[in-house]
């Protein structure tokens, strides 16, 4: 984790937005590519993603050289703790459903006294200890903790789930939400709409940041318009499909 990048991205969170994709790629050009067209950070997803640890720990590599947050979706709590020793900036857990869960997300990512994140210093993240360990504990208790709230029991439970300490972003998960609330896929549904806007209203409330994710350009200004600080937008895949599909459009209106 880069101390200086990560302090700059905190600051940009704190003073307006930042924008990143959702990255399932194994290969680490991609990653660097995104960092130098200048998106603020990338989640590298395992959770949806075919990825492995040793391939991710290329892909955040990759993120460094490139000056791009790589930020890990991972698929379980025992991952939080691997992906940060590689060396991700921050840690963003799926399905969150209360406190509970919310406290185990933050024991697991940081060391003593916010939690009991296993140690060991010999790992990349502390330059394989080469980094002096006085440097190392705290620095690494800087690491992004963003939990995404994604069902109905996370919005009952939403009140107690702001009260943990430890969590830099309440992340909201539009697909899932709109499965838990019935009409899956229709992340645009007034009724997945309007649990969402709750959910940002109580977190501004409380001075607490929000995300989400946006697979429109439409969707992204709306959430950004509704003061959303952390807007992932589309997935690499999904990216480079849309890019095939206008070429191709091109293509056919040239050619006709
Ligand atoms: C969701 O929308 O459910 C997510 O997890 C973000 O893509
Ligand atoms: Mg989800």
């Amino acid at each position: 984790m880069n101390k200086e990048l990560l302090e700059a991205f905190r600051r940009k969170l704190q003073e307006g937005c930042v924008a990143g994709p959702f990255m399932k790629t194994c290969d680490p050009g991609f990653v660097e590519a995104a960092g130098y067209a200048g998106m603020d950070f990338a989640i590298l997803d395992m959770e949806h993603g075919p990825i492995s640890v040793q391939q991710m720990q290329n892909n955040i590599r990759a993120a460094q050289v490139s000056g791009i947050v790589p930020i890990v979706r991972v698929s379980n709590y025992e991952n939080i703790s691997k992906v940060l020793d590689i060396g991700a900036a921050g840690v963003q857990i799926p399905q969150v459903s209360d406190a509970a869960e919310a406290k185990r997300a933050v024991r697991e990512a940081k060391y003593f006294p916010e939690g009991e994140r296993g140690v060991c210093r010999f790992v990349r993240a502390a330059h394989y200890s080469a980094m002096d360990r006085t440097e190392y504990f705290p620095s690494a208790n800087q690491a992004l903790v963003i939990i995404q709230l994604e069902g109905q029991e996370a919005i009952e439970n939403l009140d107690e789930i702001m009260e943990v300490k430890g969590i830099d972003i309440l992340f909201i998960g539009p697909y899932d939400l709109s499965q838990s609330l019935g009409v899956p896929g229709q992340t645009t549904h007034p009724l997945v709409v309007e649990q969402m806007q709750k959910i940002v209203a109580r977190a501004k409330e409380k001075g607490i940041l929000v995300g989400t994710f946006t697979d429109s350009m439409e969707t992204l200004k709306m959430w950004s318009d509704a003061g959303v600080q952390y807007l992932s937008y589309s997935v690499d895949m999904g990216i480079f499909c849309e890019a095939c599909k206008r070429i191709k459009t091109e293509l056919g209106q040239i050619r006709a």
